[in-house]
């Protein structure tokens, strides 16, 4: 089946690398936060094992920079995420979920502190910039909060760290994971944080300059010749090995951030006045009823389309999977998907409506064995 191609509009924002991918061969793309987003260069088979070998570069230009700034903006980041920012130091970046008053997920985002009083919410997609407004507006905040010209590039892969001191100098190196430092192209400075949406190590620029941006990754990928660079994006085997949730995928506005799997990510016991936390601590309290976990699908590959899939147990529907994938590296297929809570334990099976039929699943935990590279 001919599946049905995309019209790119104004709605559809480009980013300063999209003549270069395009032009590389970009065969795919979703869209997220209005823009463009690639999914697969030479295939989603093809691209995982270049991922996990050698290095690439991500036009992850999608992911946008809610700012804050001015003198309320730490008072307001903390308010926008239920995750405890008092320690967080200019140069430290974490991921921290953005919840409504019910606990129920809005974002979740990467927070970067940039300044003592500027913030950057690295957003995934949902519109951030509204809520974040609305919030600052209703309370009559001293704060400014707008989407500045920033476009991330992802260097992601086991030679990351040498294509990124290559270009920005042998001090790229000392950046510690999830820490970001000033570092200079063409004598601009743009910060490079140790982050990205892979388990296999990596960077991300927050380039921006747009002409600058072409240029860099022009630089990036000349400098990784050696190792086998070459164009990538988040990928879907990697990112469901290494038990990376997708919002509005995976989770959505319907589950909270303890459905989601990130109460690792949630401080409840901190005294801050984070929107939603009260409601996040009453359902720890009470018990979450349901949460994402990982699945293997037996059989031959899963159809690539149309999730979610219904997941039930004695004909009883009891959950979904939202994203599979055959993963070539393990033989079989892998998934992410919500289930009770008391059918949680890995080894527990169920049967799931796939688009070509009826299959079994088991679950297990994540991330899947052998998806770190990090
Ligand atoms: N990088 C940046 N912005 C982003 C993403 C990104 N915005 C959208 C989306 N991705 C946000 N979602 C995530 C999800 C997981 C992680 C990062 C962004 C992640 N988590 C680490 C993990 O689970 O192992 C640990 C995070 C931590 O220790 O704080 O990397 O990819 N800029």
């Amino acid at each position: 089946m001919n599946a049905p191609g995309l019209a790119i509009t104004r709605r559809l924002r480009s980013t300063p690398f999209s003549s270069r991918i395009e032009a590389a061969g970009v065969k795919t793309y979703t869209v997220y936060n209005h823009m463009l987003l690639p999914t697969q260069f030479r295939g989603v088979e093809e691209d995982y094992h270049h991922l996990r070998s050698a290095v690439q570069v991500w036009d992850v230009g999608c992911e946008r920079q809610v700012e804050l700034a001015g003198p309320d903006a730490a008072r307001l980041a903390q308010m926008l995420t239920v995750r405890d920012l008092r320690k967080f130091e200019v140069g430290r970046c974490g991921y921290a979920p953005v919840v409504d008053d019910d606990g129920f997920l809005i974002n979740d985002p990467v927070a970067l502190r940039v300044a003592d009083d500027r913030w950057w919410f690295s957003v995934s997609d949902s519109d951030v910039l509204l809520w974040a407004g609305g919030i600052a507006r209703g309370m009559q905040l001293d704060v400014t909060v707008r989407e500045p010209e920033v476009w991330p590039l992802a260097v992601q892969g086991p030679f990351a760290e040498d294509v990124v001191a290559a270009v920005f100098g042998e001090s790229a190196r000392a950046i510690r994971f999830f820490r970001f430092a000033p570092l200079e192209f063409k004598g601009h400075s743009m910060l490079v944080a140790r982050s990205g949406w892979s388990a296999q190590g990596g960077f991300e620029i927050y380039v921006d300059d747009a002409e600058l941006g072409g240029l860099l990754y022009d630089a990036l990928i000349d400098a990784g010749q050696q190792y086998g660079i070459g164009p990538g994006c988040p990928n879907l085997i990697e990112r469901i090995e290494a038990g990376l949730i997708t919002y509005g995928t995976d989770a959505t506005r319907s589950d909270t951030a303890l459905e989601a799997g990130l109460l690792r990510y949630c401080s409840l016991d901190a005294p801050i006045d984070a929107i939603g936390i009260d409601a996040l601590r009453r359902q720890r309290d009470a018990g979450v009823s349901r949460r994402i976990c990982g699945f293997m699908i037996e059989g031959d590959r899963v159809p690539h389309q149309r999730n979610p899939w219904p997941a039930s147990v004695g004909g009883e529907a009891v959950g979904e999977v939202t994203s599979a994938v055959w993963s070539p590296r393990l033989g079989t297929n892998v998934a992410l998907g919500m289930l009770p809570i008391d059918h949680l334990a890995p080894g527990t099976q169920v049967v799931v409506s796939c688009t070509d039929g009826e299959r079994v699943a088991t679950v297990v935990d994540v991330p899947f064995p052998g998806s770190s590279q990090r």
